[in-house]
């Protein structure tokens, strides 16, 4: 059948070549030089940058596809538990510095590049940041990959492959503008087609009763998914794992041969265009999701393609000579779904295991609710997938009759077991039938009743799920829930993105054990008094500052003084977030700087304020925001009673990239939204790490961090979780008296100080006491004068240096805990009951 597939290998093993194998400066620039002869994808006769960067990623390229190789017979070997991590998102960040860094071969390249005429920062920086994500879930992902692969896990990664990432945003005197970012324009040397690694797809079409009662899907549309591996490369080891990404196209037989021969040429390839289109964009949701149909295709395409290809695994494993059992599966692969996203996995491992493979309901059941986890990522009610139920069954008529059974199996298990309960079913169910006009999927709820384990990303926001959200499924299943506090690599975030940093880390600690071993970095709290450290320490800071200083000024034009403190904070633009709050403090400082006595003036700290994020194209409140920081720096800057005090910097296109110069140069760094509301945060560990001070409430994994470091070492202000609902219904009663302050800054915008941009949908969202876009939802008035007096003890802070420069070290010798490999070592025994799995 031309649809099926086989992953198994060929018994005819390509014969080994000779072949200049990168392994000392002299094997690299031969590899290199190979590349550029004989997988030319230019003009032969140049070896301009570009050119230099393409060989060279090809000639890592080969390494990794050696040990992708290895670490693929190994585990077919090995047989082990296996997990499958899905995710729609993935934001990897540029690959070449970190896989010759993993590889250990940092300096044979940049010898090598050196001797063939190019310095490797160059070539480096000629990489497209692929930004197959939106914010911190996708970069999440990354970090957990780069951990599985550094810790030997059994673990592989499935994604999409979008032909356009994250748009590119521009800053013009509009605000934001959005390009398409084709991260393929050029093509990707990391990716590898898998001609061979084919599935069907299905979408539309209709379920048949056979006669033996057995429920068949057939009819409507069918393409294919076709892989494409990335190699994802663990540090000092040889393990490497793949992270799959899958691409939608449509059969060869649909090219209509008929209609290009009778003149109609574009007609022709119209259901290839068709395919073509469901991975062409990443939906740009952050928190708020747009109920599209191709988005939902996007959804099913990733389950069902990854699913087959699991199954077929799974099958491939077990040769003749280990004949498989079902009931093994769960003893040999668990799947994580990366937020609600993969749900569709559930009903897509019911579908195959019963109407492909035969079982029954029971045991299918039995093998996908022991199989699969979930992860939540976030409580903003608006922000919990929905799908209608309409569109479900028409484009999955199979998966919605099986949804349909689990939701009717659940209301009969709550009848059994827990009476008590049945009056809370309406809110339980997966199906939410509440409104006639628009009856619904509940994503979430499908996924809590069909996993084995729920978990949060942070201690808060796990406690919020168990007693708030998830609170009546929490009483049924206690032993399901359970906290998995986020982690970033230390490699990416600390080893490569500040090499000056690191190695005064390693001298101090005697060890470079530490990138593998975070939590050595306590190990550096007993220096944290020596002046010799402190000077060094202080000496890195400031190279960081200097490099991103010149980087702001290339982008902007802007010169920065980078002897002020620098303040950043960059993240997606929410209100939640609270950017709002920064700058209307900014505008504050402002004023009164303005007001100082030159005298004054002098002993006033300059400060540099950065912010960058992206806003949702049709998020029009965050974009005011962006145009509201824009508009202020305008000002600001070229005031010249204050642009030595203060500057005002929005930085363009915020991405990984940036984020690796930003985050090493900074001193104090901003998460700062209404408690309760951000899950975790992952930048605030990759900040604390880098030795920048946190201001920020107590929310998210904001609170282990402080625990971590030390409260003295935290700039803390703001409203408790716990208060926040208090606090709201005060102000709903007309109990909330606004700070003079806060008004102060409210009517010098509208004095028009900034330009006459209208604000005022955005300043209206501060008034009143309740309703839509009204009534201070965030709580920014709440929270301004503590927030403006945590600033005034960072001015304090910052004008006793070496105190800073202590607190400085003790933030990053604190950080330890928040390696994700902690993260995925924790998820590896108490989720995924894995084993490391060494290739040798
Ligand atoms: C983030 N979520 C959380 N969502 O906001 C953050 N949403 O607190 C947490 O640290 C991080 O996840 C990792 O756990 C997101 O980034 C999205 O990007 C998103 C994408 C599509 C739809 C909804």
């Amino acid at each position: 059948d031309e649809n099926s597939v086989s992953i198994s290998e060929s018994s005819r093993e390509i014969p080994p070549i000779a072949h200049p194998t990168p392994e000392d400066a002299f094997g690299v620039a031969a590899n290199i030089q190979y590349h550029a002869h004989y997988s030319p994808h230019f003009s032969p006769s140049k070896f301009e940058p570009e050119q230099a960067f393409f060989s060279t990623a090809e000639s890592v390229r080969d390494t990794l596809i050696q040990r992708w190789n290895e670490t693929y017979a190994h585990f077919h070997k090995v047989d082990p538990k296996q997990t499958y991590y899905i995710s729609m998102e993935y934001l990897q960040g540029r690959a070449l510095s970190n896989a010759i860094g993993n590889l250990g071969l940092t300096d044979a390249y940049a010898a090598a590049l050196y001797k063939l005429g190019h310095d490797l920062e160059t070539i480096v920086e000629q990489e497209k940041d692929p930004a197959l994500g939106n914010g911190g879930l996708g970069r999440l992902a990354s970090c957990f990959l780069d951990s599985m692969a550094t810790l030997n896990l059994p673990a592989w990664g499935y994604g999409l492959r979008y032909k356009y990432g994250l748009f590119k945003q521009k800053i013009t005197a509009k605000g934001q503008e959005e390009y398409a970012e084709d991260w393929l324009e050029k093509f990707s040397p990391w990716e590898i087609v898998r001609h061979d690694v084919v599935y069907p797809i299905r979408f539309f079409g209709e379920v048949l009763v056979e006669s033996d009662g057995k429920r068949k899907w057939v009819g409507g549309e069918q393409l294919q998914a076709l892989a494409y591996d990335i190699p994802i490369p663990g540090y000092k080891t040889k393990n490497t794992i793949s992270l799959r990404i899958w691409e939608a196209r449509s059969p060869p037989q649909d090219f209509d041969l008929y209609a290009f021969n009778a003149g109609k040429h574009i007609n022709a390839a119209d259901l290839q265009f068709k395919a073509q289109q469901i991975c062409a964009v990443l939906y740009p949701g952050d928190e708020t999701e747009e109920g599209k149909l191709l988005r939902l295709k996007q959804q099913y395409l990733l389950c069902s393609a990854s699913l087959q290809d699991i199954l077929a695994r799974f099958k491939e494993r077990r040769s003749k000579d280990k004949p498989f059992l079902w009931a093994e599966f769960s003893k040999k692969v668990s799947v994580q779904m990366n937020d609600t996203h993969p749900t569709l996995a559930i009903p897509e491992l019911m579908r195959l295991l019963m109407d492909e493979e035969g079982l029954g309901w029971d045991e299918a059941w039995t093998i996908t609710s022991s199989t699969v986890a979930y992860t939540n990522h976030t409580v903003l009610p608006e922000a919990l997938e929905k799908w209608s139920q309409a569109v479900m069954a028409k484009l999955l008529p199979r998966h919605f009759e099986i949804i349909a059974e689990i939701d009717k199996q659940f209301h009969a298990l709550v009848g059994k077991i827990r009476p008590d309960l049945e009056d809370k079913l309406s809110s339980l169910s997966i199906l939410d039938s509440s409104n006639p006009d628009k009856p619904v999927v509940r994503m979430a709820n499908l996924c809590v009743i069909s996993s084995h384990t729920v978990n949060g990303v942070a201690e808060l926001h796990s406690d919020i799920l168990k007693k708030e959200l998830f609170a009546d499924f929490n009483s049924l299943w206690p032993t399901k829930f359970q906290n998995k506090t986020n982690g970033v690599t230390p490699r990416r975030w600390l080893r490569f993105c500040s090499p000056e940093l690191s190695t005064i880390i390693t001298k101090w600690l005697r060890t470079d054990e530490w990138v593998t071993n975070l939590d050595l970095l306590t190990g550096l709290r007993q220096f944290a008094d020596d002046k010799q450290l402190q000077t060094e320490w202080a000496a890195a800071k400031t190279a960081n500052k200097q490099r991103f200083a010149k980087y702001l000024q290339d982008v902007t034009g802007i010169e920065v003084d980078s002897n002020s403190l620098f303040d950043i904070q960059i993240k997606r633009i929410h209100e939640y977030k609270r950017q709002l709050l920064n700058i209307l403090s900014v505008i504050y400082r402002y004023k009164k700087i303005k007001e100082l006595s030159k005298g004054e003036q002098m002993k006033a700290v300059p400060r540099t304020v950065m912010l960058g994020g992206k806003a949702f194209a049709t998020y029009a409140q965050a974009k005011r925001i962006v145009k509201l920081v824009n508009d202020v720096g305008q000002v600001v800057n070229n005031d010249r009673d204050v642009s030595h005090l203060l500057k005002v910097i929005f930085i363009p296109n915020y991405n990984v990239t940036v984020a690796e110069l930003a985050i090493p140069a900074s001193e104090l760094s901003q998460h700062i939204s209404t408690a309760g509301m951000e899950a975790s945060g992952t930048s605030n560990m990759k900040f604390a790490l880098n030795g920048s001070l946190i201001i920020g409430t107590l929310d998210g994994a904001n609170v282990e961090i402080r625990e971590e470091i030390g409260k003295n070492n935290f700039f803390l202000f703001g409203a408790r979780a716990e208060d926040v609902p208090i606090l709201r219904k005060q102000r709903e009663e007309g109990k909330f008296v606004p700070d003079p302050r806060f008004e102060e800054v409210k009517d010098f915008i509208r004095s028009g100080k900034f330009g006459d941009y209208d604000y005022g949908p955005l300043l209206e969202s501060l008034e009143g006491n309740t309703g839509y876009g009204r009534g201070d939802y965030f709580l920014v008035g709440q929270d301004f004068p503590s927030y403006l007096e945590a600033q005034s003890k960072v001015d304090e802070a910052y004008r006793n240096q070496a105190h800073w420069i202590k607190m400085s070290i003790l933030s990053t010798a604190g950080s330890g805990k928040f390696s994700s490999d902690r993260t995925i070592l924790q998820y590896a025994q108490e989720i995924w009951k894995i084993q490391a799995c060494p290739v040798p």
